[in-house]
C-alpha cells in the first residue's frame, strides 16, 4: 500500500514510517521539520543524537537492504497546493496525521506560541481533509489524537473509545406541548474537557473530522493516544542513524522520559504539585503496532469517524516517580505545579479495540529499567540541565507571581484581587 506519514521526521512518526516500510509498504514522510527549528528556537536538543532526515533515510534503505521510504518537504498548513498534488500525483492510500504542534507547555508559553499551535494545527488538519476530498482519491486517514479529549477530572466510569451513550428524559414534545415523560436515547462525542491550547485543538480537530466523513464519506480513525513513553522500536534500534527522538526539556519532554533521563544524570524527578495526575501511557513500539492495526482496519465510506483509545495503562506521576526512585536509585521532588490542572484525579479507560485487535503490550516494568540503561545513561552527557525546569506557566495570575498550589489537594492559584475567602479558581480537569 502507499502511505503517507505526515510529520514522519517526528517522536512517534520516524518509526512509524521504519515500520511501514519494513511491512512492505511504499511509505512517503511529509513534514516540513519544524520540530526541528523549534528545537533551535527553545535552544533544546534530544538527548539522542537524531540524523538529518535525508541521512535517516538513506540509512534506512541501506539497512533494510532496499526498502521503501521517501521524504518531501511540505508544511501542510501552509502549502495546500502542493500537498493536493502530491496526494494526486503520488497515489497515496492511507495516510498517517501526525503533523501538528504537539507539546502543552510550548502551547502555553505565550501569545505567539498559543496562535501558531491553534494556526499550524488547525489549518494542517482542515487542508488535509479538504485535499483528500479535492483528490477524489478514497484515502483513509488515520489521526493521531489524545486521551486529553476527555480532560483529566474523574469521569466516575471507565472512558468509552470515542463515543457515549445518554439517556434524556423530554417531558415536551417537538412543538412543547407537555406529554408523559419519554426516554430519547442518542449516542453522542465524549464531552471534552481541554487541559490546554494544544489539547483544545484535538478537540476541534474531531468536528472536522465528524464533518467531513458526514458530508464527504472520508474514511476517517481518530487515535486518541496516551503518553507515549520509551525510545527505540525494532527498526530504530536497527542502526544509530536510525536512532529515535528522546525530548526532555521542559516544553516537550512527557513525563515519564523526562523522569527516565533525571534518573540517569542524578536530577532529583519533577513531580509536579503532589503527583496525584492519573495519565494514561503506551510505550513506542505499541504506537507504531497500533497504527498499522488501524491501517489495516479502516471504515467503510459513509460510517462514523472510527475512535480507538490508543493506551495500555494508566499510572499516578507520584506512583512513577517512586517506581524510578526505587528501580534506578532516584530522588524525588515536589516542584511547584506550572500547569492550571486537578491536582488529583482517577482514570479509567475502555482499550478493547486495540486488545481485540492483537494488540499484545509492552509493560511498564518490562521496559523501564532497560531504557534507564540503554538510553538515558549511554547519552547522559548530551544532556543540557538547564532545560529540564519547565517554566512554561498556564495563566496570567502565574505570570504575575502568584504562586502556584503545591499542597495536597489545592487547586489552582486563586486571582490575586479575589476578595478574601473567595473560591480558588478551578481546576482544569
Ligand atoms: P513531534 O513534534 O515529535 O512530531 C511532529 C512532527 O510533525 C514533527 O516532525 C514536525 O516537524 C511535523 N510537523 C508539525 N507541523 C507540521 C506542518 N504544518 N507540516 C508538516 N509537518 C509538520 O510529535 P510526536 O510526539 O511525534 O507526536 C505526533 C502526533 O502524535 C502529534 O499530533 C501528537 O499530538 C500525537 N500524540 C503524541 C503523544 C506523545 O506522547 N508524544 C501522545 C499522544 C498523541
Ligand atoms: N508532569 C510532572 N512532571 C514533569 C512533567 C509533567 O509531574 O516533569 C505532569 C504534568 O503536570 C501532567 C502529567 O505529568 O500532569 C503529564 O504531562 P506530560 O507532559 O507527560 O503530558 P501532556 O502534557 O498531557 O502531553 C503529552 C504529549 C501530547 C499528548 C499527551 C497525551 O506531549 O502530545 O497528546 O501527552 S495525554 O496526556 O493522554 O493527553
Amino acid at each position: 500500500m502507499k502511505i503517507a506519514i505526515l510529520g514522519g521526521d517526528g517522536f512517534c512518526g520516524w518509526p512509524t514510517a521504519l515500520h511501514l516500510s519494513n511491512l512492505g509498504h511504499d511509505v512517503v514522510i511529509v513534514d516540513n521539520l519544524s520540530r526541528r527549528r523549534i528545537d533551535e528556537e527553545l535552544g533544546a536538543e534530544s538527548l539522542t543524537p537524531i540524523a538529518p532526515i535525508e541521512e535517516r533515510v538513506a540509512a534506512w534503505r541501506e539497512v533494510s537492504g532496499g526498502k521503501s521510504l521517501e521524504f518531501v518537504n511540505i508544511d501542510v498548513a501552509q502549502d495546500y497546493d502542493r500537498l493536493l498534488a502530491f496526494l494526486r500525483d503520488e497515489g497515496i492510500e492511507s495516510m498517517v496525521h501526525f503533523a501538528e504542534q504537539r507539546a502543552a507547555p510550548y502551547s502555553m508559553k505565550n501569545s505567539t506560541t498559543k496562535r501558531y499551535t491553534v494556526d499550524n494545527n488547525m489549518n494542517a488538519t482542515n487542508n488535509v481533509l479538504t485535499a483528500i476530498v479535492e483528490s477524489g482519491r478514497d484515502i483513509h486517514l488515520v489521526h493521531l489524537g489524545t486521551m486529553g479529549v476527555y480532560g483529566y477530572g474523574t469521569a466516575g466510569m471507565k472512558i468509552p473509545e470515542g463515543y457515549l451513550d445518554i439517556q434524556v428524559t423530554a417531558r415536551e414534545d417537538e412543538f412543547g406541548n407537555e406529554v408523559e415523560p419519554y426516554q430519547v436515547e442518542q449516542q453522542i462525542l465524549y464531552p471534552t474537557n481541554p487541559g490546554s491550547v494544544y489539547h483544545l485543538t484535538k478537540v476541534l480537530d474531531q468536528h472536522l473530522f465528524a464533518y467531513y466523513a458526514k458530508n464527504d464519506r472520508l474514511r476517517i480513525t481518530d487515535l486518541h493516544q496516551g503518553i507515549v513513553w520509551g525510545t527505540n522500536t525494532a527498526e530504530t534500534a536497527m542502526d544509530e542513524r536510525l536512532i529515535n527522538r528522546f525530548d526532555y526539556d521542559g516544553d516537550y519532554g512527557t513525563v515519564l522520559n523526562r523522569f527516565l533521563m533525571q534518573a540517569a544524570v542524578g536530577y532529583p524527578l519533577t513531580v509536579h504539585g503532589t503527583g496525584g495526575q492519573t495519565r494514561a501511557f503506551i510505550h513506542i513500539q505499541d504506537t507504531v503496532r497500533c497504527i498499522q492495526i488501524a491501517i489495516e482496519n479502516p471504515p467503510a465510506a459513509g460510517e462514523r469517524v472510527k475512535i480507538f483509545n490508543q493506551m495500555t495503562e494508566t499510572h499516578r506521576v507520584r506512583d512513577l516517580a517512586q517506581l524510578l526512585a526505587r528501580i534506578a536509585d532516584a530522588k524525588v521532588e515536589l516542584v511547584p505545579n506550572p500547569r492550571n490542572e486537578a491536582a488529583e484525579n482517577e482514570l479509567h479507560v475502555v482499550n478493547e479495540t486495540f486488545l481485540d485487535l492483537g494488540l499484545n503490550p509492552t509493560k511498564l516494568e518490562e521496559g523501564l529499567l532497560l531504557e534507564v540503561t540503554d538510553i538515558a545513561r549511554k547519552y547522559k552527557d548530551r544532556a543540557d540541565l538547564s532545560k529540564v525546569p519547565a517554566t512554561s506557566l498556564w495563566t496570567k495570575h502565574q505570570h504575575e507571581g502568584v504562586p502556584p498550589s503545591i499542597a495536597a489537594g489545592d487547586s489552582p492559584a486563586a486571582p490575586v484581587d479575589a476578595p478574601a475567602g473567595a473560591p480558588a479558581a478551578a481546576p482544569a480537569g
